[in-house]
Parts: C-alpha cells; structure tokens; sequence
C-alpha cells in the first residue's frame, strides 16, 4: 500500500538531502513535486492544496531554511503535516464497564462491513469483551449466513432473526445482549450500491433505537476518492464517529486515507488489511506517515510479532538450538510463526530503510509454501534425520509436495548449512551465539 507515493516521497526528499544549503526555490520546487505526488496518489485536491500552501508557509519559515540539516527538516516537517491530516494521535474507543456498549457499522454494499464487524468483535473480544454480533442486513439474501459463518468460526455469538425487519432485530438483540450478560454489541446494516433514502431510513432507525457509543463508517480504500464522497454523503445524514478503511492490502493508492479526516472531520481509526478476521489494525497516524515517507514502522513489526509469534515455542527452539536438536519439524513449526505474520514483503516494508531497498528483490511468498509443502511431504522420523533421506525418498517427497528432487535437496543443503551454522555459534558464543542462531532462522 502507498507504494507509488512512498516512492515519489523517497526521489524528492533524495534531490533535498543532497544539497548542503536550501534556498526559498528549491523549497517551492519540492512543495510543486509532493504537490504533484499526493494528487498522484489519489488525495483530494482541496486537501492537497491546503496542505502544499501549509508546508511551503512553514518549510519558508527560518526553521528550515536556516538549519543545518535543511534536507531533513523538510523531511520531518512534511512528516508531522501528514500525521495531522491522518488526525495526529490515534483515536480511541472509550468503553463502559457497566452497561452495554453498542457499535453500528454503515456503508455501502461491498465496502466490508460484514467482515469488519467480524474483526471487531475478535479485537475486542481479545481485550476482554463479550461481543455479541448482531446480522441487520435483511437487504440480501446471503448477508445473515456470512455473518453467522464468520461468527462460528471465531466462536462469537451472532443474532440473527430472518422473519423480523432490521429495527426490531436490533432491538430483540440488545434485550438478549443484556440477558447474556454480554459487554458488546456490534450491529451489521445493510448496505446498497449507492447511496438511497431507504437505506439510509433504516440506518437512522436503527440508531435512534440502539443508541449507538459508535458509529463506524466502513470505506472501500480502493475506490478513493469515491469512498470520501459517499463518506461525505453519508456524513450530512448519520453522523458517525470513526472510519474503518478496509481493503489497504489492495493496490490502494491512499487518496482515501489522506483525505477521509479533512473532508468529513472524523478520522480513520482502523484499517483492514486482509479478507481474514485477523487482518484488522488499529490505525496511527503518525505511524502511517513514516510508512509512507519510507521511515519504516518498526512499532507496528514489533506489535504485530508480540501477537503472533508463541513464546513458550520459542523457549522449548532455544533449548534444542543449544542442545544441537534442532529438526525440520521445527524448521517447519518457525516457518508457520513466520507465515502467520503476514506476507514477508509487508513485514519487509514495515522496517525502517527496507521499503525502498527492497523493490527489486523478488520477495517470494510461494518459496515458503513450497518450503512447507516438502516438509509435510516427509514422515515423522524423516524430519528427525534427514541422513536418511535417500534418493527413493527424495523422490517421493518431490511427488507428494509437487516439487522436484532438486528442490528437495536444495531445502536439505539449506537446512544442512544452518545446522552447522548453529552448532558453530553454540560453540563460540555461548548465550550470544544462540540468538544469533536463532535470527538466522528467519529466511529473510
Ligand atoms: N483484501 C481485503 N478484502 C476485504 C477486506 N475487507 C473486506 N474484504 C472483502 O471484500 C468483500 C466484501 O466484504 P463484505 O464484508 O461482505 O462487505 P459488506 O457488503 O459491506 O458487508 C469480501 O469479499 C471480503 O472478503 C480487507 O480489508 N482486505
Ligand atoms: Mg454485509
């Protein structure tokens, strides 16, 4: 996501950075071209121009002209302007502890409200809530089984009623919400393709009847500055208090991001990042903007592993690490933490000075999965001594993970190498050693 103007960003904070002293037209050249950038990416023009005017206003003033570092006082100063326009700090949920807590989610047909309501009660649900889902969208057919599927696949309760009409769905659900003693209510309207009065009467008397502590509008990231014209719509007629962006794993250009706050006043609070119930983060501003401006977000990495990555699996690696009994199942089992993380090029983009490093390197997500499927391919004892994979063996794993034998063996000379590697760092370094060890697990 915002790799094109991640890129125009890098080339023209690069042409600044080499000039030891800036004069007032070099300043004006650099507004001109992240002027050009951000309409390039899709961000409302109004809100371009406001912005370019606000950053060559400050970047004239004596901070950056009289710095020593001009270059990158431009940098962060562009920096912070795009943290405001995203809203500056990240907006939080207040919750209440002694009563129910509702949340509408709207938006049009298509925009991932189902699916976010689904994220949405697993992220608070993680916190500690008791969610409750509630399937409003009687509009199509289909909308009632998607919700109820996702919410028994994360083992959430849903509400679902398919003789009523939406309001008193909503209203039976709170009822039973405050019989089970649940904390959460996350309501799923139904949306349509354009913006109609219909629609639009029901979300409104779903509302006034639910009292909501929230309202999200759920915006299609990839439709850009349609969504922040139907947000805008929408706007005028429910006023709601969040955004949730979905659909930034997509070649979203982040027009949408950019321009959602300044138009409508109310800021993105999370985003979606992939179809799964997992693929929901909260979103930082200030975070966001050092993506873009290609500073990395080492916090979000970071956050990210915390959640997945199992510590009790990783105490039990160190251990045969040092005891030299390390296998391919282990191998395999790190692989999966690693996988769980996300697509490698994401994670990749997320570490500071890598985004840009990266671009013409082939991140092969498909080497990991072929990586797992020749693992999987071997038996139980062949992923504890690989000495005896012989050349029958070999191939039968080929043909069983859809590989060639020279893949399998170059997977063994791999797996080889790093054995060895470990064994030598055990021996050096002691504890140092093992975490070294231990890093170069990662294929990257
Ligand atoms: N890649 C990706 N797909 C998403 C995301 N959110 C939703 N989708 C997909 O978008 C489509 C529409 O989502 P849905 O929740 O049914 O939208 P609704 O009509 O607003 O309820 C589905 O195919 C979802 O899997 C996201 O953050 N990333
Ligand atoms: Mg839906």
């Amino acid at each position: 996501m915002f790799e094109e103007l991640s890129n125009r960003f890098d080339s023209i904070f690069k042409k600044l950075r080499g000039r030891g002293k800036l004069t007032e037209e070099n300043i004006s050249e650099a507004v001109r071209d992240v002027k050009r950038a951000l309409l390039e990416a899709d961000v409302n023009y109004k809100v371009v121009k406001k912005f370019s005017a606000h950053v060559q206003e400050k970047a004239l003033g004596s901070q950056v002209l009289q710095s020593i570092t001009p270059g990158q006082q431009f940098v962060k100063l562009v920096h912070d302007e795009l943290t405001g326009l995203m809203g500056g700090s990240t907006r939080q949920i207040k919750f209440h502890n002694n009563r129910l807590n509702v949340i509408v989610l709207a938006g049009l047909q298509g925009s991932g409200k189902t699916t976010a309501s689904a994220k949405l009660a697993l992220h608070f649900r993680k916190q500690g809530h008791r969610p409750l889902l509630v399937a409003c969208d009687m509009y199509r057919a289909a909308a009632v089984d998607q919700l109820e599927t996702l919410g028994k696949s994360l083992n959430i309760p849903v509400y679902s009623d398919r003789s009523k009409k939406p309001v008193e769905i909503a209203k039976n659900a709170l009822e039973y919400a405050k019989d089970e003693s649940l904390s959460l209510v996350i309501i799923d309207t139904a949306g349509r393709l354009h913006i109609d009065t219909e629609m639009m009467a029901e979300l409104k008397e779903i509302c006034s009847l639910s009292k909501p502590d929230e309202i999200f509008f759920v915006a299609d990231a990839m439709t850009g500055q349609d969504a922040v014209n139907v947000a805008e719509q929408f706007h005028r007629e429910v006023n709601f208090s969040g955004v949730i962006l979905t659909k930034l794993d997509g070649d979203a250009r982040g027009g949408a991001a950019l321009s959602i706050l300044d138009v409508t006043g109310v800021p993105v609070q999370y985003v979606g990042v992939s179809e799964k119930p997992d693929g929901l983060e909260v979103f930082h501003p200030e975070r966001m903007a050092s993506r873009i401006l290609g500073m990395g977000d080492i916090i979000s990495l970071v956050e990210r592993a915390q959640e997945t990555v199992d510590l009790e699996q990783n105490k039990k690696l160190e251990k045969k690490i040092r005891k030299n009994i390390f296998t391919l199942q282990d191998f395999l089992d790190q692989l999966r933490q690693i996988k769980k993380m996300g697509p490698l090029s994401d994670l990749l983009a997320m570490i500071p000075g890598m985004g840009r490093q990266l671009q013409n390197t082939e991140i092969d997500n498909s080497a990991l999965g072929k990586i797992e499927a020749i693992i999987c391919s071997m038996t139980k004892v062949e992923r504890e001594k690989p000495q005896i994979i012989d050349g029958n063996r070999k191939r039968r794993i080929a043909s069983g993970s859809g590989t060639t034998v020279q893949d399998v063996n170059k997977l063994l000379k791999q797996f080889d190498t790093m054995k060895q590697m470990m064994k030598r760092m055990n021996k050096i370094a002691g504890k140092r050693g093992q975490n070294a060890a231990l890093r170069s697990l990662s294929p990257f």
